[in-house]
């Protein structure tokens, strides 16, 4: 897979993109991940890549041209599955979303900024709009991350087995049960008897039992679905 990050601020995401799992994903050859700055595209002598809102009092407003040239010149390169848009007002990006978009081969993922972006941007050249949750952050960058984070783990081979996606929380609908490391005793907090009992179906009926309290719990809605 090769995704492909646009933004005016690639700073952000150099970190959450450059170690642990990303990291060994891409050494590994399974993702590219591009990250390019829009103002290398502005034609603008000051770089600019905003400007005023025709409307009075909306701010600025993330242009046109350097974005469209700057995916014209992606697409040229490459054919693109998907042209992502991350920004609040658009529908939330679950579970199923990141499944679906990991089957992918190329993908551009364009942050918002400032108060907003151009409609046409939306209009003709974006293919799928997503929010990562009912809070406004200062720009699509860290959304950015989220949303790569949660696909680039799908793609086989980036976990192993152990980690493996299937047994994550949400992939069947429940949150995982509580897991323990050693001590079983650590200063009289004990680990549950049963998982020292070497039994795996009780194991496996307490883990289960265990996941459906903290669901009913914690996150009752997944129940109903
Ligand atoms: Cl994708 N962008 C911004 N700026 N804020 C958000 C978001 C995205 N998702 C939730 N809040």
């Amino acid at each position: 897979m090769r995704i492909d990050i646009l933004t005016v601020v690639p700073e952000l995401l150099e970190s959450p993109l450059n170690h642990s799992i990303l990291q060994r994903a891409k050494d590994k050859g399974l993702v590219e991940i591009h990250v390019h700055n829009i103002r290398d595209w502005s034609e603008d002598k000051h770089k600019r890549v905003d400007d005023y809102a025709f409307s009075k009092g909306a701010g600025m407003v993330m242009s046109i041209a350097p974005i469209d040239k700057a995916i014209t010149e992606l697409k040229s390169q490459r054919e693109y599955d998907e042209v992502i848009f991350l920004t609040p007002d658009a529908r939330q990006f679950v579970q199923r979303d990141a499944n679906q978009l990991s089957l992918k081969k190329n993908l551009i993922m364009l942050c918002g900024h400032y108060k907003g972006i151009d409609q046409r941007v939306r209009d003709h050249l974006v293919t799928l709009e997503i929010s990562i949750g009912d809070y406004v952050l200062t720009g699509g960058e860290l959304a950015a991350a989220i949303v790569t984070d949660a696909i680039v783990r799908l793609i086989p081979g980036v976990l192993s087995d152990e980690t493996s996606a299937l047994t994550d929380s949400f992939q069947d609908g429940l949150l995982t049960p509580p897991v323990y490391t050693r001590p079983a005793d650590y200063n009289g907090w004990k680990v549950p008897e049963v998982l020292l009992s070497g039994n795996d179906k009780l194991v496996d009926d307490w883990k289960q039992e265990q996941a459906y309290q903290r669901t009913k719990a914690i996150r009752p809605d997944l129940l109903d679905k």
